[in-house]
């Protein structure tokens, strides 16, 4: 079957396009489409053209897979101009999502028809390239520089609405009629004598500020520190209303090409087939198909346990929170209402959507009420002896076939288990704080979870937004169990002389958000730390016996004013002095590029273990770990996929040099020249 066909309603030809699952312009539909292009110049009779498409979205945009290989004719570019160059009016038709080159075979149409649950976009600059089959000009001389501006530097879709409202969308129609409403309006516009062409206006380029560039890129100065995408889409932007149509396509060309062969695109298209395929289990038996779940049951209404279950809420699941005591119960509720106000404050959720997920929730102090859960999750305090107590009551508790979770972020899921007849159903679900928002969930799967389970796991995970990860049982599983050798170093590095601002620097000077002290303020440095146990044998422990609890006691490794930004602490520093002096080691000035090496290598390296142990199915799922869950910045592409760039060898030696443990796999692919990513 021809993934695009042609058939004649009357005068008009319909071009249908028809690959799933995303209808990805591939070289096989650019060659069909081209074909149907000539058919429509070449038949006379034909006066009209509609293209439109099958399945859930119009289109995905180009397909991304193709990209870093020699360019096939016709390409995207040369498709859309033979589009936009057909001396007969083209009306498309958008079923719903039209992304990137989905969005820019739109524009290189006359007339655009959209439906309510219609969106158009441009995300190439979330792979690190600029939209490169015109978008950058055309979309401006459609919807204006203003309009257009965050649209191809952000990447994110508008609404059919907005769409509408600023141009892009001509008319929005029932989806049941999308496709008898475009042929009526190609029939309507047939005989006109003259169509808009986007490349050729110039209406809405013409008048606009001369400032807007300026203002747009001190204003997110910040946000694109480092990043060559979004420069060169602004740049684009600008050189639209600065030369002609042309000209300024060429210069599109250029940047796509510069963009799409450079490292960061090709950690940022890592990142994104990496998240997709982290969604699989390997070797998962056939019959091991989702469970339905409708009912979810949380123990713990504290901060985790009241981020979970906004994750159910929101998607349309019951949700019972138990909890041990009311006062405790209220606070929960009132967390999750005010955090869902302060959403709908921002627009991001109407006040209707607010109460119909609010609606989904009941609460209680009686583990009896779990009894109809298909799937529980405990969220309780992370103490061995406390998840038993918990799971050995749900046991006793919850219907056969439902499925027992523990939100642990380091307990073995194993011994959790068997302490239930049924160890089986249960699972480790990892969620990341805050809960609602962080994107990462780790799977942890026991010895004895049945496939079934795991399955159920990762297609909930995707209905309610995460991006999922397997993880094997160990002492933090992937992220956690990484993050402890960076922690390692950073306390090291303090002892030889390193403050903690240089070590944050070096860190967000790599792209992470914070560095690891920012991160233990930000967290609390209390996480673990027992008043009647304290003994002051640590530089944390020593901060927290002070008072020195982080942000929220407006100082930690660093002094806080209100408005919460830091400044680095003479007390701190001679509490640092006094461990350092009690250490022995010799104070010095470190580079740094020796603090970036201690401080990511052996996250490769414990990443490299847990590979070799079968903990993570595969590298690309580790890198997911880290860009979802640990502000891993995406356009290194993770941990793993960043040693690949750099070469295995450079981080072994780099760990010699420093006397560092190396993994026998790291070593052996060093030896071999191969990557992690294969
Ligand atoms: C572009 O258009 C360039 C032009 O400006 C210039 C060219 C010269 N290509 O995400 P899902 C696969 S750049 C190839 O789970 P959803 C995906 O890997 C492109 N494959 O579905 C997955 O495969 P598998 C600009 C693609 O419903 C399957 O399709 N466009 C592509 O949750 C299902 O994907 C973008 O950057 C693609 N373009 O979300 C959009 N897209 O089943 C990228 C998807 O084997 N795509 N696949 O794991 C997306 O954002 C989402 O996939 C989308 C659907 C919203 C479309």
């Amino acid at each position: 079957m021809s993934k695009v066909t042609t058939t004649r309603e009357g005068e008009v030809l319909v071009v249908t396009l028809d690959n799933p699952p995303v209808n990805a312009f591939s070289t096989e539909v650019r060659n069909a489409m081209a074909a149907a292009v000539d058919e429509a110049a070449n038949d006379e009779g034909v006066k009209a053209v509609v293209i439109r498409a099958e399945g859930r979205m119009f289109s995905g945009g180009a397909d991304i897979t193709e990209f870093g290989k020699p360019p096939v004719h016709p390409t995207l570019p040369e498709l859309i101009d033979s589009i936009e160059n057909l001396d007969k009016p083209v009306v498309v038709a958008l079923n719903g999502t039209a992304l990137g080159g989905g969005c820019e075979i739109a524009l290189g149409c006359n007339y655009r028809i959209g439906i309510p649950a219609t969106k158009i976009g441009l995300p190439e600059v979330k792979i690190g390239i600029l939209p490169g089959a015109g978008g950058t000009q055309r979309l401006p001389r459609v919807v204006g520089v203003e309009e257009a501006l965050p649209i191809i530097v952000t990447g994110n879709p508008v609404s059919s609405k907005k769409a509408e409202a600023i141009g892009l969308l001509d008319r929005i129609v029932a989806p049941e009629n999308l496709r008898q409403e475009a042929i009526a309006f190609a029939r309507e516009v047939a005989g006109r004598s003259e169509h808009p062409v986007s490349s050729k206006r110039t209406d809405r380029i013409d008048q606009h500020d001369p400032g807007v560039f300026k203002a747009f890129r001190e204003k997110n100065a910040r946000r694109l520190k480092g990043l060559d995408a979004p420069a060169r889409c602004i740049e684009a932007v600008e050189l639209a209303t600065q030369l002609p149509y042309d000209e300024g396509i060429a210069k599109e060309r250029e940047f796509f090409m510069e963009l799409v062969m450079g490292d960061q695109s090709k950690a940022l298209r890592h990142v994104f087939f990496a998240e997709r395929q982290a969604g699989k289990i390997d070797g998962l038996p056939r019959d091991a198909v989702p469970l339905p779940i409708s009912k979810v049951g949380i123990i713990g209404a504290g901060t985790m346990g009241g981020g979970i279950a906004m994750n159910f809420l929101s998607a349309g699941y019951d949700v019972t929170i138990v909890e041990r005591e009311q006062e405790a119960l209220d606070r929960g509720v009132g967390i999750i209402r005010k955090n869902y106000d302060a959403t709908a404050r921002k627009g991001r959720m109407s006040a209707e959507q607010v109460d119909k997920a609010m609606g989904h929730l009941t609460t209680s102090l009686d583990y009896q009420d779990l009894a109809d859960c298909d799937l529980v999750i405990e969220a309780v305090f992370e103490l061995m002896a406390i998840k038993k107590d918990v799971f050995g009551k749900l046991d006793t508790i919850c219907k056969p076939e439902a499925i027992m979770a523990s939100n642990t972020s380091y307990l073995d899921v194993n011994e959790i288990a068997a302490c239930t007849s049924r160890p089986e159903q249960v699972v480790g679900l990892h969620f990341f704080s805050p809960a609602n928002i962080m994107r990462l969930l780790e799977v942890v799967r026991g010895d004895r979870t049945s496939p079934q389970v795991m399955a159920t796991a990762m297609d909930l995970a995707k209905k309610i937004g995460k991006v999922a990860v397997v993880s094997g049982v160990c002492h933090g599983f992937i992220g956690n169990r990484m993050l402890a050798k960076r922690q390692e170093q950073a306390s090291e590095l303090l002892m030889e002389g390193a403050r903690p601002a240089q070590v944050d620097r070096v860190l967000t000077d790599f792209g992470f958000p914070m560095g690891p002290f920012q991160m233990a303020d930000l967290a609390g440095l209390d996480i673990g730390w027992d008043p009647d146990k304290t003994s002051s044998s640590s530089v944390r422990e020593v901060l927290c016996e002070r008072g020195r609890r982080g942000q929220k006691t407006g100082k930690g490794f660093y002094d806080y004013d209100e408005n919460r930004q830091r400044t680095p602490s003479d007390e701190v520093d001679a509490v640092i002095a006094d461990f350092a002096v009690k250490s022995g080691k010799a104070q010095r000035d470190i580079s740094d590029e020796e603090i970036r090496e201690r401080q990511l290598y052996p996250m490769v390296n414990e990443g490299a273990l847990i590979l070799e142990e079968g903990v993570a199915q595969r590298a690309s799922d580790i890198d997911t770990v880290w860009v979802n869950g640990y502000g891993w910045p995406p356009h290194t592409g993770g941990p793993m996929f960043w040693a690949d760039t750099i070469g295995l060898d450079t981080v072994l030696a780099g760990l010699e040099k420093h006397g560092m443990e190396v993994s026998p796999l790291l070593r052996d692919k060093a030896a071999k020249g191969e990557t992690f990513n294969g």
